[in-house]
C-alpha cells in the first residue's frame, strides 16, 4: 500500500479529521483515483474500526470521530466517485421509521456501510412508508435499512414491510433493521432478511445480503 494510503486508512482509525483532507487531496495530487482512495486507504481504516468497535475495544464516541475523519475524504471524493461512476458494493436506501427522531445510530450504520464501500442514500429521520417507496421507486436500492429505537415505533418496519408488498416491489429489495429494541426474532416475524445488533454488523450484513 502506498504511503499516503496507509496514513488514510490511520487517520480514519486514529479519527484524525483534521489532517484528513489534506490527505486526501495528496493522493488525488500522486495520481490516485478516488476509488483507490476509497478502497485501499479509507475502508481499510473503517473495517479496523469495525473489528474494534464489536469487540468492545472502541465505543461509540470514537466511532463517531472516525466517522467523522471519513466523511472529511468522502466530500470530497464523492462527486469525483459519481463522475467516474465507479462500481460500489452496492446501493443501501437508510432511514429511521416514522414518529421516531432517533438518528445517531442510524447515522453511524450509514458510515459504516460508506466505509464498506456501499453508496448511502440516507433518508433522515421519521420516514413513514410512502416516503420509503417513493424512494426505492425512484433509487432502486439493493439493500432498505429501517432504524428505530422506541417499542413504539419499531411497529412502524412491519407497516412499511407490507406495504412494499402490496404495491408487488418487497422482492426487489433486502430488508435489514436495526436499533434498540429490535431484535433477531422480530425481523424474523416481520419477514425482514436480517437485523444487525450494531454499526459495524449492519455493514458486514449488508455486504452478506448482496452477494
Ligand atoms: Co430517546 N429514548 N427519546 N432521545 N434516547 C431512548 C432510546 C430510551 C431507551 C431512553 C430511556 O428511556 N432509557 C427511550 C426508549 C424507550 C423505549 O421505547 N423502549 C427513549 C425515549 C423514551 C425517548 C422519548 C420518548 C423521550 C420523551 O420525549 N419523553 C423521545 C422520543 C422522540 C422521538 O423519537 N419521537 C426521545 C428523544 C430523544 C432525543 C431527541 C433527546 C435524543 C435523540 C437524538 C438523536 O438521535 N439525534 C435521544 C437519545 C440520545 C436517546 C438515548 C439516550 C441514546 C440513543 C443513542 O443515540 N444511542 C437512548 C437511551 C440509550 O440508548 N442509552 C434513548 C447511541 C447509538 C449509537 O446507539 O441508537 O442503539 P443506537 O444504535 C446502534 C444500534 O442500535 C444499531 O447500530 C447502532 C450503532 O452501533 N442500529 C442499527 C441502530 N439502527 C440500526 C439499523 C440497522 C442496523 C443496526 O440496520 C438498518
Amino acid at each position: 500500500m502506498s504511503e499516503v494510503l496507509s496514513a488514510i486508512a490511520n487517520m480514519v482509525i486514529e479519527g484524525n479529521f483534521t489532517d484528513m483532507a489534506a490527505a486526501t487531496n495528496q493522493a488525488l495530487e500522486e495520481g490516485l483515483g478516488a476509488e483507490e482512495i476509497l478502497n485501499n486507504g479509507l475502508m481499510p481504516g473503517m473495517d479496523h474500526v469495525g473489528v474494534e468497535f464489536k469487540a468492545g475495544n472502541i465505543f461509540v464516541p470514537e466511532v463517531l470521530i472516525s466517522a467523522k475523519a471519513m466523511q472529511e475524504s468522502m466530500d470530497i471524493l464523492r462527486p469525483l466517485l459519481a463522475e467516474s461512476e465507479a462500481e460500489t458494493a452496492g446501493k443501501v436506501l437508510l432511514g429511521t421509521v416514522k414518529g421516531d427522531l432517533h438518528d445517531i445510530g442510524k447515522n453511524l450504520v450509514g458510515m459504516m456501510c460508506e466505509g464498506a464501500g456501499f453508496e448511502v442514500i440516507d433518508l433522515g429521520k421519521d420516514v413513514g412508508p410512502e416516503a420509503f417507496l417513493e424512494a426505492i421507486k425512484e433509487h432502486n436500492p439493493d439493500i432498505l435499512g429501517m432504524s428505530a429505537m422506541l417499542t413504539t415505533t419499531m411497529l412502524s418496519m412491519e407497516r412499511v414491510i407490507n406495504s412494499l408488498a402490496e404495491v408487488g416491489v418487497r422482492d426487489t429489495v433486502k430488508i435489514m433493521i436495526g436499533g434498540a429494541p429490535v431484535t433477531q426474532d422480530y425481523a424474523a416475524q416481520i419477514g425482514a432478511d436480517g437485523y444487525a445488533a450494531d454499526a459495524a454488523s449492519a455493514a458486514d450484513l449488508a455486504k452478506e445480503l448482496v452477494s
